[in-house]
């Protein structure tokens, strides 16, 4: 039987007496419905519209940029051009931003938008991490009105959860390196300020700072998810910032506190010293969780080094820790490929979730954070692994200790890896890399990036989100070996990212595939790309008389602090 609506005469008799006795039918079930007829479209729409935006990929701009952005500048060009192809690029991003989200903590290119991260006025995130290396690369009236903004508009005292670690390495970092570059006052005021709000972070029954901050009504805010977890990496990467500003102010609650943390570390970590990547802020003991040298584990590492070079080789506790966690990284976790010998960092993965056991399996996955490790390890080698004060550039092997000389090689072994990893459609590495650990493999490329395939639905480790981890360790590698193939290196990533992440309506953008072309890009513009990536990229194209490396040490954000002999002493030593 055919079942249709028939309104007009001219349909036939029977289908219109059907058709009656199904909107009888109907009208009777609807008179029966519990809610009002339009609640269940408007809630199916509704459903709808939440399982499209969890599930579905995101709208991205899809740009074909092989037509109208080829780096256009040959390889045999000089030195000085590439710098101002830096600048350059740096301009493009930060005109954008400045256009279109001045004061905003974070800048969306593609739809042109700023964010702030609180529900409060934005704290200078994208402003003061940018400042420093806008006045590096001399750019005066753009200095002058980011100062501006800092000096008139820039207000600490905002309500909401602010990341004590990203505050600290971004905002506190960013003012004390400008401070420290231009002498300017205005910087050191608002770093105080800053600091005496992040400070009660600390107020926990271990010492180890909460992951939020309020910093309006100065307090620490602890994690929504898990109250008494925090980072590793978190709460051991602030003390380069506040050690420095304790030195300046000699107000020493700022050096004693995010020492003490040090401390509580030490007395935690495990037989091979390394750390897991979260530990309880009550207890300060550590909770099973992977032990990585990527997210939430990379900058503990990091600054045992830094914090070691900062007060001039002075405090040998850091001098330890760095050594003994080196070696348990060369026991525990450097990895060879079976085909290519390309030196990784793998991870370890508990065996047991929440047993407490610390007892791990081996993970091939490495993500693009630990290329921060190549540059850190050489640095390690000639300053912690030297046998004489200077050594020369590049290293000869008798300036070098034993383990110096191991973790030189490490570092430039896995530096190699980190360029492999751009071994990509775009030239651009992704954020997790996976290694093959089978010796037969037929495949070309002995890692992968899990879940995805060229071409097809890109997965999260598969973006390029403007990281600076590799230009990083280059920068470093170049200034210790003076080996141009860094600089070449370097140059290579920097036309990658012209070619691919860069708008041409201004900004630059997450590219979603690194080996998929024509590209799509996410909307956002990564803080650390202003602060980091190209802050890196310039240096590798300056003198190494500009911030050299024996009276300079760089947070984790890429801000330049001076080398110093304390004036306070230390509480945590041998
Ligand atoms: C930066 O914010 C810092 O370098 C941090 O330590 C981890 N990495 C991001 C950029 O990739």
């Amino acid at each position: 039987m055919r079942i249709r609506f028939a309104f007009n005469g001219e349909d036939d008799p029977h289908e219109f007496r059907t058709s009656r006795s199904l909107r009888v039918r109907l009208r009777r079930r609807l008179s029966r419905l519990k809610y009002p007829i339009w609640v269940y479209p408007v809630v199916t729409l509704g459903l709808g519209w939440c399982l499209y935006y969890m599930f579905w990929p995101q709208p991205a701009l899809h740009y074909d940029h092989e037509e109208d952005s080829k780096p256009g500048i040959s390889p045999e060009i000089a030195d000085v051009e590439k710098r101002e192809a830096v600048v350059a690029a740096f301009k493009h991003a930060w005109a954008a931003y400045e256009r279109d989200a001045m004061g905003f903590d974070e800048y969306h290119p593609i739809s042109k938008k700023g964010e702030n991260l609180a529900h409060s006025d934005g704290i200078g995130y994208t402003v003061v991490d940018a400042i420093d290396t806008i006045h590096l690369m001399g750019l005066e009236p753009e200095y002058q009105r980011a100062r501006s903004w800092i000096d008139k508009k820039l207000n600490f005292d905002q309500p909401g959860e602010f990341s004590t670690f990203e505050t600290s390495i971004r905002v506190l970092g960013g003012l004390l390196s400008t401070y420290y570059l231009t002498s300017d006052r205005l910087f050191l005021t608002r770093a105080v300020d800053l600091a005496d709000r992040l400070i009660t972070a600390f107020d926990t029954e271990s010492g180890l700072p909460l992951p939020s901050v309020d910093l309006k009504n100065r307090k620490g805010v602890a994690d929504k998810y898990a109250v008494d977890r925090v980072s590793t990496a978190e709460a051991a990467t602030l003390q380069l910032e506040f050690r420095y500003l304790a030195e300046l102010t000699k107000n020493d609650t700022y050096w004693y506190k995010s020492e003490h943390v040090m401390s509580v570390i030490d007395k935690a970590k495990l037989p091979h010293n390394l750390v897991p990547i979260y530990i309880s802020a009550s207890q300060g003991t550590f909770k099973e969780s992977e032990i990585r040298l990527g997210s939430r584990g990379d900058s503990y590492y990091e600054y045992l080094l830094k914090q070691y070079l900062q007060t001039a080789k002075t405090e040998s506790i850091y001098r330890k820790m760095y050594m003994d966690s080196m070696q348990g990284i060369h026991d525990e976790l450097v990895q060879m490929t079976p085909t290519r010998n390309m030196t990784y960092i793998a991870e370890l993965v508990p065996k047991n979730w929440f047993s407490g056991d610390h007892d791990y399996t081996l993970q091939h996955k490495q993500d693009h954070l630990v290329c921060f490790l190549a540059g850190s390890l050489m640095l390690g080698a000639t300053t912690v692994g030297a046998v004489r004060k200077t050594v020369s550039v590049p290293p000869q092997l008798h300036e070098l200790s034993a383990q110096g000389r191991r973790d030189w090689q490490t570092g430039v072994n896995l530096l190699e890896t980190c360029m492999y990893t751009h071994e990509t459609a775009t030239g651009l590495a992704p954020e997790i890399a996976m290694f093959r650990t089978d010796k037969d493999t037929t495949e070309t490329r002995d890692w992968y990036i899990k879940n995805s395939r060229p071409g097809g639905p890109s997965s999260y480790d598969a973006r390029y989100m403007l990281r600076p981890e590799t230009v990083e360790s280059l920068f470093i590698a170049w200034r210790l070996t003076g080996d141009i193939r860094y600089r070449d290196y370097a140059w290579g990533i920097f036309t990658s990212i012209e070619r691919y992440a860069k708008l041409p309506g201004g900004g630059y953008a997450t590219v979603l595939d690194v080996d998929t072309v024509p590209v799509s890009l996410d909307d956002k513009q990564e803080t650390f790309f202003l602060s980091e990536t190209l802050k890196y990229l310039y240096l590798i194209f300056c003198e190494s008389s500009v911030l050299p490396l024996q009276d300079t040490v760089f947070n984790t954000e890429a801000h330049p602090l001076p080398v110093f002999a304390p004036t306070i002493k230390p509480r945590f030593a041998i």
